[in-house]
């Protein structure tokens, strides 16, 4: 192994697992990614990051694996040894996780179980210390009980999604007070980026926005457009998690813009910023709509700004406008 920083990212082909590596690349780590085996393969937000980081001080290695079968994950450890995981991986849907309430249990809750007692078995027989990063998310305040909603805000998860997301999180707290692990939990608002999955509601709406400009779609069909979100930039959001681990003393902190806008103002800057009017083009279904919604969600990231001295850069506005941008590219294609 070389002397180099070691990271292990789960989800590495998600969202956030695209970002996190190129920036750990970046800061010269080799960083190694689970994947899952699938019919096709899931490696477009990865694609040329190997090439880049070979070129670079850092390099990329993929695995696979996956969170349901606790031994890929014992081995991995042991094959990669690393020095920070990152726990990305999960079923990440919430309305999907009403649908597949036990699979997502298994992936976003006893999966974060099995990573973690991978991690003490590698520590106990390589005396080497593993730092650990848990995904939480503000689902698990969902019905939430004060405003805006901080670490110590208590939880009320209103979803399969968000139950699973709050054993992940205490069992990562557990784990680091019964047997002195470094895990910290990040409790991140939602975020979104050019490379957010299409079934999320802010690329399903730039998407469509720049879709129906360029005449390759008619309308856009959404759910509630009442519900509020704290929504970030994914690539700031990263960077977080990173600061986590770089703490001498492993906490959970919440990561947030502060700011909270609807899905109908999201609409109307998507459709706006194409010249427009979403009134023309978005259309209604109950098919879109949750069992249980989580009306509003507003966070409060003073922990952050203070001691990992973490700030968003991008407001909501350039945050779909820079969506949108990106998806005009893609239509033209
Ligand atoms: P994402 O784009 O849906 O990525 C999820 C990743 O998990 C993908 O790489 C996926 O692989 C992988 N995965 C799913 N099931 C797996 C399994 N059984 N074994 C191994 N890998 C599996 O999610 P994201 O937006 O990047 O979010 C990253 C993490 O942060 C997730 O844990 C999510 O719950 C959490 N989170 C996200 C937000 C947000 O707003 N984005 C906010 C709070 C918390 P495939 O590519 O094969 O599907
Ligand atoms: O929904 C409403 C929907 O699916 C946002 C995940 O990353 O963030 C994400 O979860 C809101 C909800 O994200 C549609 O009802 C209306 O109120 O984009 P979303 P989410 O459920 O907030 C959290 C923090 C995570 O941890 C999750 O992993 O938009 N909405 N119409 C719709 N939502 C979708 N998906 N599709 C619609 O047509």
């Amino acid at each position: 192994m070389s002397a180099s920083r070691r990271a292990f990212i789960t989800g590495i082909s998600g969202q956030d697992g695209s970002y996190l590596a190129e920036f750990l690349l970046s800061k010269g780590y080799e960083v190694h990614g689970m994947l899952r085996r699938t019919s096709h393969l899931s490696r477009a937000r990865i694609d040329g990051l190997c090439e880049r980081g070979a070129a670079s001080e850092g390099c990329l290695q993929l695995h696979y694996g996956d969170m349901t079968d606790s031994m890929s994950l014992v081995r991995l450890m042991r094959d990669i040894q690393p020095h920070e995981v990152y726990n990305l991986a999960a079923q990440s849907h919430v309305r999907i996780s009403f649908e597949q309430p036990n699979y997502t249990a298994e992936v976003s809750a006893l999966g974060v179980l099995g990573m973690l007692d991978a991690i003490r078995e590698f520590q106990h027989q390589s005396g080497q210390e593993v730092r650990f990063y848990q995904a939480s998310s503000s689902e698990m305040f969902g019905n939430v009980q004060e405003s805006p909603q901080r670490e110590t805000t208590p939880f009320a998860p209103r979803s399969p999604y968000g139950v699973a997301k709050l054993y992940g999180h205490w069992i990562t707290v557990n784990y680091r007070e019964s047997y002195g692990l470094h895990a910290s939990s990040g409790i991140l608002f939602n975020h979104e980026s050019p490379r957010r999955g299409e079934n999320f509601v802010t690329r399903k709406v730039t998407q469509a926005a720049a879709r129906i400009k360029r005449g390759l779609q008619k309308t856009v069909t959404l759910g509630n457009l009442e519900a509020r979100r704290d929504w970030g930039f994914a690539g700031d959001f990263v960077k977080a998690m990173w600061c986590m681990l770089q703490q001498d003393k492993p906490e959970d902190y919440v990561i947030a813009t502060g700011s909270s806008h609807s899905v109908r103002e999201l609409c109307q800057i998507a459709f706006e910023h194409v010249g427009l009017d979403y009134h023309d083009y978005v259309e209604h279904d109950v098919r879109f709509e949750r069992p249980a919604e989580v009306d509003h969600l507003l966070g409060d990231a003073r922990k952050a700004r203070e001691i990992l001295g973490w700030k968003p850069s991008i407001c909501f506005k350039d945050l779909i406008v820079m969506m949108v941008e990106s998806d005009l590219k893609l239509a033209a294609k």
